[in-house]
């Protein structure tokens, strides 16, 4: 069959543009059954889905959606369904809310959780049976002939996954990527950047995360398996940067070792990389940084959320204390290690008192790079089914949902929405606009060779704004990645 896989361009943000990895999984199990497939990332194509589709023949329309994204997976699924293709959604926001994108007859699929298996399964049946085994495929939810939405039983999260094929980074337009930011947070915007995975889901239970798809049990790859693949981005697709993008690559500290290690032993330790989304510090020693120093990680995240051990233990339940992350700074730190900080805003229960306390311990960390956030209550999340009880959600809009901009989001007991914009207002300016912070700035290359991306993402807004450009991105889109 031939397959088409998709992904939205954002409305709310983007100009940071991101291997929607997700399809390059799905692609290379389709291609690796002899299926044709192609990926079109609407975030980097210079022409409009629907001209694509007119001037090729894909028999079926896959379209990727996390809960911002969902509206324009489903314009790309209309103009599918719209030119008779087979059209199938999937992604975070399609695992936690299956019928909402049912109710819409041009959705003819919806894939539930990790879709590897499922994906192909579904297209082997359609081809060789014309979809008579179509109940037997787990993790979809489908319309059988006389329109009744069925829901199959769930795809069970296999821990072999050094099963899975590496993703066919090769069908990314790379190229189109670079100068785009293509790192959320990435060291080079002009870098040539892969982002890998090592591991999948993140036993931790912190009330503003999800993992609808990969899951709380942690299933790591082989070193060895990981290491392939890095050795493939580095010497094959002549990778400047990689992305770890993990929930969680550090679960097993020896195991991140040894992966440091081999990468060094290898001599794969020429290309920079980072961490892209919060390590977890309760994993973490001296050691492990200055291993990840040697094997060419240059930037480590992590995800302090709140200076405040009340808001840290009993709202978030992040399962870490302030002294845990003070230690994982400082080794981070002493390995010669850049840092970047998580923090978020108006937690449930928040106060004035609680985000002094989190802009005064960004101050005392210190990191190169800290990303202020405001809490956003995504499905799936605990926080969501607390306000959904107990608090009001100002909107219904999923675009809304998107962390990008400093509004607040919902209210709840004494939570003062106004109070969390200023206080978010407050961090940015007190740690970014120190003496010290501005002449670094002014003195780092970074700044300059990043300023005409910058002034870009500026203009884009400046137009956005004027409603006559795509949407651009603000500083602020960390820590819920
Ligand atoms: C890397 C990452 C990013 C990257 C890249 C996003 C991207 N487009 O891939 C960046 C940094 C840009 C990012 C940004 C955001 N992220 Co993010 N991100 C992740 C992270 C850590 C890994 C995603 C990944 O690569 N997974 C690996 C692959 C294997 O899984 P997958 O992509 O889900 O794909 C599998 C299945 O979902 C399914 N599938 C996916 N698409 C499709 C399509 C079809 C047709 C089919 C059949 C199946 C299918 O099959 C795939 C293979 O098994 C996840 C956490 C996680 N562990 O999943 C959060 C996560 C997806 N992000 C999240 C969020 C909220 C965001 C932001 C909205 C935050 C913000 N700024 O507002 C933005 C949205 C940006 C966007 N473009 O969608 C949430 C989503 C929750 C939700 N309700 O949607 C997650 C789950 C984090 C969390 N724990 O809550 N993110």
């Amino acid at each position: 069959m031939r397959v088409l896989l998709a992904n939205p361009e954002s409305k709310v943000w983007s100009s940071r543009k991101q291997i929607p990895l997700g399809l390059g999984y799905l692609a290379a199990v389709l291609r690796d059954n002899g299926h044709e497939v192609a990926i079109f990332d609407a975030a980097v194509e210079d022409e409009p889905f629907e001209h694509y589709l007119d001037r090729t023949h894909f028999d079926m329309v896959g379209v990727t959606a996390t809960t911002p994204m969902i509206y324009e997976a489903w314009v790309m699924a209309q103009q599918a369904k719209a030119r008779g293709k087979w059209t199938i959604l999937g992604g975070a926001h399609l695992t936690i809310m299956p019928m909402e994108s049912m109710e819409h007859p041009y959705v003819d699929f919806v894939a539930v959780g990790e879709a590897e298996d499922t994906l192909l399964e579904l297209v082997t049946d359609l081809e060789t049976t014309g979809g008579k085994h179509l109940g037997d495929v787990a993790g979809i939810v489908w319309r059988n002939e006389a329109g009744k939405v069925i829901m199959n039983r769930p795809r069970v999260l296999d821990s072999a996954i050094d099963r899975f094929p590496f993703p066919a980074h090769d069908l990314f337009k790379i190229d189109q990527y670079t100068n785009l930011q293509p790192l959320t947070d990435g060291l080079d915007p002009n870098a040539r950047s892969f982002i890998i995975m090592t591991s999948r889901g993140c036993p931790y239970k912190c009330n503003f995360c999800s993992k609808p798809v990969t899951g709380d049990t942690w299933r790591a790859r082989s070193v060895e398996n990981v290491l392939a693949e890095w050795r493939w981005l580095v010497r094959d697709m002549k990778a400047t940067e990689i992305g770890v993008t993990d929930d969680i690559w550090n679960m097993k500290l020896d195991r991140a070792k040894e992966l440091c290690r081999r990468i060094i032993e290898e001599g794969l330790n020429t290309v920079p990389w980072v961490t892209v989304h919060g390590m977890k510090v309760n994993h973490t020693d001296l050691e492990l940084f200055q291993l990840m120093k040697a094997a060419g990680c240059k930037r480590v995240g992590f995800g302090v959320e709140s200076g405040d051990e009340y808001i840290l233990k009993k709202v978030i339940r992040k399962s870490q204390t302030l002294d845990m992350v003070r230690e994982a700074f400082k080794h981070a730190q002493a390995a010669g290690l850049q840092t970047m900080g998580f923090f978020i805003f108006g937690m449930p229960e928040e106060t004035a008192e609680t985000m002094d306390k989190t802009i005064e311990f960004a101050l005392e960390l210190d990191p190169e790079l800290a990303n202020f956030m405001i809490a956003a209550p995504f499905p799936g999340t605990r926080m969501y089914d607390l306000l959904e009880k107990h608090g009001n959600i100002f909107s219904e809009d999923w675009h809304d949902f998107a962390i990008h901009d400093q509004k607040a989001r919902f209210q709840i007991g004494d939570l003062d929405p106004q109070l969390v914009e200023e206080k978010w207002h407050e961090a940015y300016r007190r740690f970014y606009l120190r003496p010290n912070r501005l002449m670094q700035r002014l003195l780092s290359k970074d700044t300059w060779v990043n300023a005409p991306a910058r002034l870009a993402d500026a203009r884009r807004m400046f137009l956005s704004k004027k409603g006559n450009a795509p949407a651009a991105v603000g500083k602020t889109d960390g820590a819920y990645q």
